[in-house]
């Protein structure tokens, strides 16, 4: 998840939330939605799909993509909260390009060719440079021909512990590094494989067999529970290309804590394994749970054995629950923290609603509809 300070002017969608089941919406996402679910031919074509990998007990869901012809395979993070595609390039040396796979262009007969001079820094202090280019790109079903990524010539040693090669970014084009790059979801479109620029999330748990899915230009109905509820993008967030929607009030059991236009901006990042809340939130939030602040370990701490409340996150009138168990993450060594973790994210943004929510609820991001579709996630 990457940042930019922007300074934004608020003009929030009222809280137009509605069931994609309603009979009488006549919204045109709404008509999308149920399109997808009822139709296997015609418009939306096949299913295509991006089988993911979860690694290290839900901290990342990986795809494999390839690149280049022969095809070359890298491990790629998928991130909705960022919108760049870049793998580490075949000259990256340092701490944090070991043991990575790395690019060689030299080895691809569709190269074509460098771009221009590229870097991006995540919200947790990565960062990543080198250039832009293109070649033919696989990603799950679907190869794209002529796709723009970037090769990382140099990777930060935060990097270095990390078990995928490079990201996807699935975010909005405008959130890019580079202005006017073409996406893979984009190119999707542009290339006939959807009709929409969206796809579903599915987020495995690693207690459960953990794998996960990527369906692209729709949602798989066998991974939720009912259907999809819809809610808007916030259009004030339209120029950043941020999956941003409004929280209206968290829960913490019985707690309940109202949240306003101006403190209750969520992000639905599957590149953060956690939920991220604001700092002047988070003491609250965490006594309710059970954890307690170490100034030792700079974290909120649990007992391992703990049994936290349920949370419920409401959006307008539609709530999304992640179990109390989801909230206790061991970190070796008898050591459980607290997975509601702190962090003044800025740019209008609260909070980052990550794995830790995103495998308990599928989404389903449509760009073109300009909503982002919830359901509880069906294993
Ligand atoms: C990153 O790219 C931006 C835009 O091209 C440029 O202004 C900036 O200097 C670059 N930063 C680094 C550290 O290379
Ligand atoms: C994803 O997994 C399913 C089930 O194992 C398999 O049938 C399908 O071919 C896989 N898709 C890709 C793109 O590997
Ligand atoms: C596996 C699968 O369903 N792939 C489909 C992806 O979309 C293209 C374009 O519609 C189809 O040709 C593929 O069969």
């Amino acid at each position: 998840m990457k940042f930019l300070t922007l300074f934004l002017i608020f003009v929030i969608a009222s809280a137009n939330i509605f069931d994609v089941q309603a009979n009488d919406l006549p919204s045109l996402a709404f008509k999308r939605i149920r399109q997808f679910k009822y139709t296997s031919s015609g418009t939306l074509k096949r299913r295509n799909q991006s089988n993911l990998t979860d690694v290290g007990d839900d901290t990342a869901y990986i795809s494999t993509v390839t690149i280049g012809t022969p095809p070359q395979a890298f491990t790629c993070q998928i991130d909705t909260g960022s919108s760049d595609l870049w793998v580490p390039d075949v000259s990256c040396a340092g701490a944090g390009c070991t043991g990575k796979h790395g690019f060689s262009s030299s080895a691809s007969t569709s190269y074509g060719g460098d771009g221009v001079p590229w870097n991006i820094s995540y919200a947790d202090g990565s960062a990543a440079s080198g250039v832009t280019a293109t070649d033919i790109v696989t990603f799950g079903d679907v190869t794209l021909q002529g796709q723009q990524f970037a090769r990382a010539t140099s990777l930060n040693n935060n990097f270095q512990s990390q078990t995928f090669d490079g990201i996807i970014g699935l975010g909005g084009p405008q959130r890019a590094s580079v202005p006017g790059t073409v996406t893979p979801i984009q190119n999707m479109k542009n290339q006939g494989f959807i009709t929409a620029r969206s796809f579903g999330v599915w987020l495995g748990k690693s207690t459960e067999g953990g794998s996960g899915e990527i369906t692209f230009g729709g949602f798989d109905p066998d991974h939720i529970v009912s259907d999809l509820t819809s809610i808007p993008l916030i259009a004030s967030f339209d120029s950043t290309g941020d999956w941003a929607v409004q929280l209206s009030q968290i829960s913490i059991g019985s707690q309940n804590i109202a949240l306003t236009q101006a403190n209750g901006v969520a992000i639905l990042d599957t590149g953060s394994s956690v939920i991220f809340v604001p700092s002047t939130l988070a003491d609250q939030i965490n006594t309710a749970l059970g954890a307690v602040f170490s100034s030792q370990a700079q974290a909120y701490l649990i007992p391992c054995d703990a049994t936290p409340p349920d949370m419920a996150f409401t959006f307008g009138t539609a709530s999304f629950t992640v179990p109390g168990t989801d909230l206790v993450l061991q970190q070796g060594g008898g050591v459980c923290e607290s997975a509601i973790i702190p962090l003044d994210v800025g740019g209008g943004v609260s909070f980052l609603l990550g794995d830790t929510f995103l495998k308990n609820n599928y989404a389903y991001f449509d760009m073109d509809g300009s909503v982002i579709g919830l359901a509880q996630a069906k294993r």
